[in-house]
């Protein structure tokens, strides 16, 4: 097993990047530099992929070695029900549609409880934008969720899922985190970011929040103390240029905040959306994005692989790309299944410890915050300690 500060033989990645003309980007890179726009322009611009992923792999080697991040996980999608029309989403019913479902908090607890009997440590909870929901249920349905398991970790609500609480509660997002923390809300997940530019949002997702407020809005929830993640929905519209300014947008919010633990590719999936005509991304397309995450990135500590919309052949290949960590059990995903997505929507917990050892990677359980539950190498990552991190 290799140690996880073992020097690399630089010299053939040097050449390889000035072969493709990458050569100041490539030392940039084993310097530890920060790459610029034009970098990343660049990135994309190459045909030479490979390269692009060696490049992640050795920032992702230098964080992490080959310790590979998973939880134990569930999800819970409390309504369908959407107001926001967006135009990549094939989850999103209209009230009396059929299918439309609520659920009550009585129905979230129950989704926790059929979960007692597995090692689950986090809830990731997002749901529609619902007006008619009053502010008393999302607290109700927190408690509920602390009430049936209270140790687990509540991850839960996007942006635009809290803006929309915020507008029920009738107060700032300030006074509203608070009672969200006290009901039992522990931290954020990173979706609903989709591409930032406005030329985007107007076009795709107008009824939404722009990229702006996205921003805005996850400042103000590092402000109240929690953590976040970030998200990136590539493959539908948006130009590489838009893709390389979101990234830069999110890696100012990280400077400015320190709050964000992971960045996701999120790879947009036509079926049943309105943009079912557009192909999405290819398995290359989802490499390259991996790792260019990983390499303009560089305050973000993980780069996320989520096995269940890149398939895990594609997961265990992304390991190799920029990526070191996987997600986790889910047990109940809708938002992709919805839209085409033919992983299954849940798999055992010793199946992802043992597809990351295929991979040649060290799988270590964590839990929402990155402390590390159980090892693959308890030398490299004690059980107990944060997960390492080098630089
Ligand atoms: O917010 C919706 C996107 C997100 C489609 O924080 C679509 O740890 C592709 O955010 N094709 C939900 N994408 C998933 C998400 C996530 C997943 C795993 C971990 C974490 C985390 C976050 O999926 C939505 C939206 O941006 N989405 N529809 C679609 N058709």
């Amino acid at each position: 097993m290799r140690p996880l500060s073992e020097p690399k033989d630089t010299a053939r990645l040097q050449q390889r990047a000035a072969e493709a003309g990458l050569g100041s980007i490539s030392e940039k890179v084993l310097s530890g530099q920060r790459l610029s726009s034009e970098d990343a322009l660049a990135l994309y611009a190459t045909p030479d992929y490979l390269l692009v992923g060696m490049l992640a792999n050795h920032v992702r080697e230098r964080m992490h070695g080959d310790l590979t991040y998973f939880n134990v996980n569930q999800h819970i999608n409390y309504t369908n029900v959407c107001n926001k029309l967006c135009r990549f989403c094939a989850f999103q019913r209209l009230p009396k549609q059929e299918g439309a479902y609520v659920f009550t908090p009585e129905q979230v607890a129950q989704k926790i409880t059929e979960q007692l009997g597995e090692p689950v440590t986090e809830v990731h909870m997002v749901a529609g934008i619902y007006p008619k929901l009053p502010y008393e249920y999302y607290l109700d349905i927190l408690r509920a969720v602390k009430s049936a398991r209270p140790e687990i970790h509540i991850k839960a609500f996007t942006m635009i899922e809290l803006m929309q609480i915020a507008r029920r509660a009738k107060k700032p997002l300030e006074e509203v985190l608070p009672e969200l923390i006290e009901a039992g809300l522990d931290s954020c997940p990173g979706g609903g970011a989709e591409i930032f530019a406005d030329r985007v949002q107007k076009e795709g997702y107008h009824l939404k929040n722009t990229g702006q407020q996205w921003l805005d809005t996850t400042r103000k929830v590092h402000a109240a103390g929690l953590r976040s993640n970030c998200t990136m929905l590539h493959g539908h519209i948006e130009t590489q240029a838009e893709r390389v300014d979101h990234l830069v947008r999110l890696r100012e919010l990280q400077d400015e905040t320190g709050g964000l633990q992971c960045y996701i590719p999120l790879s947009f999936h036509p079926a049943n959306t309105e943009w079912s005509h557009l192909p999405g991304p290819t398995a290359l397309d989802e490499l390259r994005e991996i790792a260019i995450g990983r390499l303009m990135l560089d305050n973000v500590p993980h780069i996320k692989a989520y096995w269940i919309m890149l398939s895990i052949p594609v997961a265990q290949l992304a390991l190799s790309f920029g990526a070191d960590d996987v997600d986790g059990t889910v047990v109940e995903e809708k938002i992709y299944h919805e839209a085409g997505a033919t992983t299954p929507q849940g798999v055992a917990r010793q199946e992802i410890e043992n597809w990351i050892t295929e991979a040649g990677r060290i799988p270590v359980e964590r839990d929402t915050l990155y402390s590390v539950i159980w090892s693959g190498n308890e030398e490299l990552a004690p059980v107990g300690s944060a997960a390492p991190v080098l630089g």
